[in-house]
């Protein structure tokens, strides 16, 4: 018989080994690639742990180390082509209209090929060089503790037991690497900060400081950097060395570093105060704390976001707690089970927001905010034709509003040089940004007609602006944002042409993101009039302003034209060719009908307009569009299909997806690591290939999708709309998902059905929400809830701000 105080012991134990594989990532050796170090970051520094026992490599990164500057990459005569190119559109004269469109609707200069466009790099490495290198390592391991934002890395060599904990604070705004050995002064290494370009160095008593400059491009000069280090030890001694430091005799070390750049966001044309002293006083009044406050302060600040959402699958048990992270993607890919596999990967999601994406930054970038390239792939840019909006999926669903904050400023950023782009290109009013921009605001087409024509990507970007809304309700916000809306309303419906053969509205010219098609004359191009995707941002944004302005009891003349122009726009077709969703205004064939980009089905995720309750047939050919796509894909693609299949309801599709995603994207062969392909990397990053982070936001708001939605008419709240049957997922536990409305919830579900579900309101808005069979509404006090009924077990009611209500069976 087991001792009742074992038996507690025990549990205690598993559980700990549980919360440990959905909390840590995993190694037992140093990084050998980016792919394998372990990130960490308050939103503007960034830092990757490499974990080496030789020379230990951190990768350093500051959001705004951008090349480049502002610039008027507007042509200012391309209007005077804008009627031809339309009218030879409406002529189904494609290949002449983007003969035209190449030559004089373009970009001013090289556009995102050009120097002052710039492009996202790395700040700097720090390198530790270990003096006493002879001696096996033993013992060796390298954590990274999600819930607390940690990596440490612990090894023994020659008899000393090594610890190095590395964090970057918010609150102080530092790197900090702490350094000890359990043998008295057996610390013994140098450090020093290295860049390949643009930088000097230099070294004075315990400190490091490099400073640079960027290239302005087109013979300007760009933003300045800088770097300040200290290295403060109570025991051993530092001295400077050349450009570097040497510690010695010491048990204990702390490295604070601070950064900064002179980018002034938002007001990027001027520039702000010189970097080093910034950076300098940032480290000093970090020097006068100890170590165990700076820590305390970090991990208080990281849990008050983090700590607010968890998840729990408990289906079945696996022990997979004390297996590298790489090796239990690998077990996973071959089938062995691993439950909690998604929930680490939607704990390094949220991770991953709340360390690139704060208040007052820059959003997270195409790398988020992790690059040890000069030239980043893409210029670590922002994507505006689904990976920087990607990036933000996650924000208001998983608990994360304020994350949201950069990108909903960014937006609004945009609506100055939007509104010039606007005037150059189209003589229109309000705003436009095309397919990608910069911290420098970039909003003029791209400088390639084959993908550079976008030009809803301003329009997308609004989506947030209502959504962050609709979470939160708040007048005082959409006032705020509402001239933003109506900007890029009033842009998107004077562009709009008449199609010829149906009288629709169409946008011209655009393109269906980054797809070709093939006319029935055998032209293959991607100029087009009234891509699926342009129509369904169109019914969107049109119908989030004119609730908006309704809201706010404006514009009534204007809102009620909106509501014409709406119903005119083109619809969704079903192709009478492949019977899926059409993804242009014709039916033209795809050059590539397993394109990466599923541009069509915008309107089933992230919009709504595509759903098996309202409109069942265009979700069955949304069903066939994903059918004929595949399942495969680059990695954001991957994630953005777990995404349609959950809004499908199809929990188990949805789950294969995932597997797809975590499929590992290296080999290890001879014992050489090498990246291989699309899915996942050992430390969790995403794999386009290359390293590009918008699948693992995509993803972790796709698991949050898997398990509650509330879009669709009414914003219904469905509990486990998405679960699949697989027995991991049979049983377990959500809490601090949020719900549109205002609302945020806590579930958990067993043998695959709902068990309990707390709702608690923010805003005191009226909640509807889909009940189970079986199951009754409670609200304060215990006391069961008068609510209306609405079929299909749907019912709503009042709620009151603070209050909670209870879903449970009688
Ligand atoms: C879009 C995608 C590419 C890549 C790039 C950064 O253009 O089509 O796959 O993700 O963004």
């Amino acid at each position: 018989m087991i001792k009742p105080f074992f038996l507690v012991l025990l549990l205690l134990q598993s559980f700990r080994l549980l919360a440990q594989a959905d909390q840590n990532l995993l190694f037992d050796k140093p990084a050998t690639h980016f792919t394998e170090s372990l990130p960490l970051g308050n939103g503007r520094l960034g830092a990757m742990v490499y974990g080496r026992t030789g020379q230990e490599r951190i990768v350093l990164n500051e959001i705004a180390m951008w090349s480049g500057g502002v610039q008027n990459p507007n042509r200012p005569d391309a209007y005077q082509y804008l009627p031809t190119i339309q009218q030879l559109l409406q002529q189904e004269k494609n290949k002449e209209a983007q003969q035209l469109l190449q030559q004089h609707f373009t970009s001013a200069g090289k556009g995102s090929a050009g120097s002052r466009f710039g492009n996202y790099q790395i700040l700097a490495d720090l390198l530790l060089d270990w003096r006493d290198t002879t001696g096996a390592v033993t013992d060796y391991k390298r954590t990274l503790h999600l819930d607390s934002a940690l990596a440490v890395t612990e090894w023994k060599r020659g008899g000393v037991t090594y610890r190095e904990e590395v964090w970057v604070s918010y609150p102080q705004q530092v790197v900090l690497v702490r350094l000890h050995s359990n043998k008295a002064g057996a610390l013994r290494f140098s450090v020093k900060l290295h860049r390949q370009e643009r930088a000097t160095f230099s070294a004075s008593g315990n400190a490091l400081t490099m400073q640079g400059q960027l290239d302005g491009g087109e013979g300007e000069a760009g933003i300045k950097f800088a770097a300040y280090l200290q290295a403060l030890t109570p025991d051993g001694s530092v001295a400077a060395n050349g450009n570097g430091l040497e510690v010695q005799g010491a048990s204990d070390c702390l490295l604070i570093l601070g950064a900064a750049t002179d980018l002034n966001w938002p007001q990027v044309a001027q520039r702000g105060p010189a970097p080093l002293p910034v950076a300098r006083k940032q480290v000093e009044a970090a020097a006068k704390m100890a170590w165990p406050v700076l820590l305390k302060n970090h991990v208080a600040d990281f849990q008050k976001y983090y700590n607010r959402s968890a998840l729990h699958l408990t289906g079945i048990a696996t022990n997979v707690a004390d297996q590298p992270t790489a090796q239990r993607l690998v077990r996973y890919a071959a089938g062995q089970p691993d439950a909690q596999l998604p929930a680490l990967y939607y704990n390094f999601g949220r991770y991953l927001l709340i360390s690139s994406s704060r208040p007052g930054g820059l959003p997270a970038n195409l790398q988020g905010l992790w690059a040890e390239e000069y030239r980043t792939p893409w210029n670590g840019d922002y994507h505006l034709n689904i990976n920087l909006q990607m990036n933000y999926w996650p924000a208001e669903v998983t608990g994360l509003p304020e994350m949201h904050q950069p990108l909903l400023d960014f937006t609004k950023e945009l609506v100055a040089p939007g509104q010039k782009t606007a005037q150059a290109y189209y003589h229109s009013k309000g705003w436009v940004a095309h397919m990608f921009s910069t911290p420098w605001k970039f909003t003029a087409p791209g400088e390639d007609a084959s993908w550079g024509s976008t030009l809803t990507g301003g329009a997308w970007l609004c989506q947030h602006l209502w959504q962050h809304y609709r979470f939160n309700p708040n007048k005082a916000y959409l006032k705020e944002i509402y001239p933003v809306l109506k900007g890029a309303a009033q842009f998107y419906t004077d562009i709009l042409v008449e199609d010829p053969q149906t009288g629709w509205l169409a946008t011209a010219p655009s393109n269906s993101p980054e797809n070709t098609y093939i006319t029935a004359d055998g032209f293959a191009g991607q100029t087009t009039m009234g891509p699926a995707i342009d129509m369904q941002i169109g019914r969107e944004l049109l119908g989030n302003t004119i609730e908006a302005a309704a809201i706010l009891g404006v514009d009534k003349v204007w809102r009620d034209s909106l509501q014409q122009v709406k119903q005119r726009l083109a619809p969704n077709q079903v192709s009478a060719r492949t019977g899926g969703v059409q993804e242009w205004l014709r039916d033209y064939k795809e050059a590539e009908p397993q394109h990466r980009h599923v541009s069509q089905l915008y309107g089933l995720y992230p919009y709504d307009e595509i759903n098996p309750l309202d409109t069942p047939e265009m979700a069955a050919a949304a069903r066939k569009t994903l059918e004929l796509r595949g399942d495969a894909g680059t990695g954001w693609s991957r994630a953005w299909k777990i995404n349609f299949w959950a809004r499908l309801g199809d929990g188990d599709h949805a789950l294969k997806m995932l597997q797809s995603l975590l499929m590992p994207a290296f080999t290890t062969q001879d014992g050489t690591y090498k990246m291989a392909g699309a899915g996942t990397y050992p430390n969790l990053f995403c794999a386009h290939p290359p390293f590009q982070i918008d699948g693992n936001f995509g993803a972790t708001a796709a698991i949050a999708e898997m398990l509650l939605q509330s879009n669709g008419h009414h914003a219904v709240i469905r509990f486990l709309p998405a679960l699949p049957t697989d027995q991991a997922w049979r049983s377990g536990s959500m809490k601090g998902l949020r719900a549109r409305n205002g609302f945020v919830t806590a579930f958990s579900w067993h043998a695959g059905k709902l068990t309990e579900a707390r709702i608690t309101s923010t805003a005191g808005e009226e909640c509807y929400v889909q009940v189970p069979e079986g199951m009754q509404v409670y609200g304060a006090g215990g006391k069961k809830l008068k609510v209306k009924t609405l079929g299909n077990g749907m019912v709503h009611f009042k709620t009151r701000r603070g209050r909670s209500y209870v879903l449970r069976y009688l």
